[in-house]
């Protein structure tokens, strides 16, 4: 197996590198330069139509994209530890939480990162109204999970999943790009601190804030 990511801050391939650092397992990595348009050459193109990284391509010659969907193949072929639930309400609840953090806080981030960030301004029409107005979606997002995290330790329930490395992932990418969680956000940053410190996320290369 082959992973195509990309180095840090790049949140999605991050997703997957710290699935792989929870589960102690070790394959290739070949890291593409997003700045120098390597994942829209047509070699790579054709292993994800998207152009879009992280993909995951199998010794069989076929390929994963979307960073969860690869995520979700790794947990089945090394399910220690679970990332994804151990029975059916666990894998549903998680799965929920995943979508939650997919929508309510990656979309604002998303929006921002292509709509009002300088770095991405030579890439395409940029809407800055538009992009800056998802500021406040951002710190809502961010004050409903610090609400949510208030009582329990993880962010779907005892236990460190998929979920906890989709918000991370998520979060770190927001403050880099100027989103910061807002400081009345205890429990979120608390809950940031907690997760950045588990030997898999510390492992890979910090990100640079
Ligand atoms: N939904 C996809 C998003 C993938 C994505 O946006 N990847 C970024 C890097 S974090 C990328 O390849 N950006 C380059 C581009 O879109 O041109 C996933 O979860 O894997």
């Amino acid at each position: 197996m082959k992973l195509y990511s990309a180095p840090n801050p790049a949140p999605n391939p991050r997703r997957v590198l710290i699935c792989l650092a929870e589960k102690g397992v070790e394959i290739q990595i070949t890291d593409l330069s997003l700045m120098k348009g390597q994942h829209k050459e047509p070699d790579f193109v054709a292993k994800n139509s998207r152009a879009q990284v992280p993909v995951l391509e199998l010794d069989d010659g076929r390929t994963i994209s979307e960073s969860i969907a690869i995520c979700r193949y790794l947990d089945e072929l090394y399910p220690n530890p679970p990332l994804f639930g151990r029975d059916a309400f666990e894998r549903a609840e998680i799965d929920m939480w995943v979508r939650r953090v997919e929508f309510n806080l990656m979309t604002p981030v998303g929006n921002f990162w292509v709509h009002a960030h300088p770095y991405t301004a030579r890439l395409g029409t940029q809407h800055k109204d538009f992009g800056e107005g998802n500021r406040d979606r951002w710190e809502s997002a961010a004050r409903w999970f610090d609400g949510e995290l208030s009582c329990r330790e993880f962010i779907c329930g005892t236990e460190f999943t998929i979920a906890d490395i989709a918000a991370l992932t998520t979060v770190d990418f927001a403050t880099w790009i100027g989103l910061k969680i807002p400081k009345s956000c205890t429990h979120l940053l608390l809950w940031q601190t907690r997760v950045s410190n588990r030997p898999s996320v510390k492992s890979l290369n910090t990100m640079v804030i």
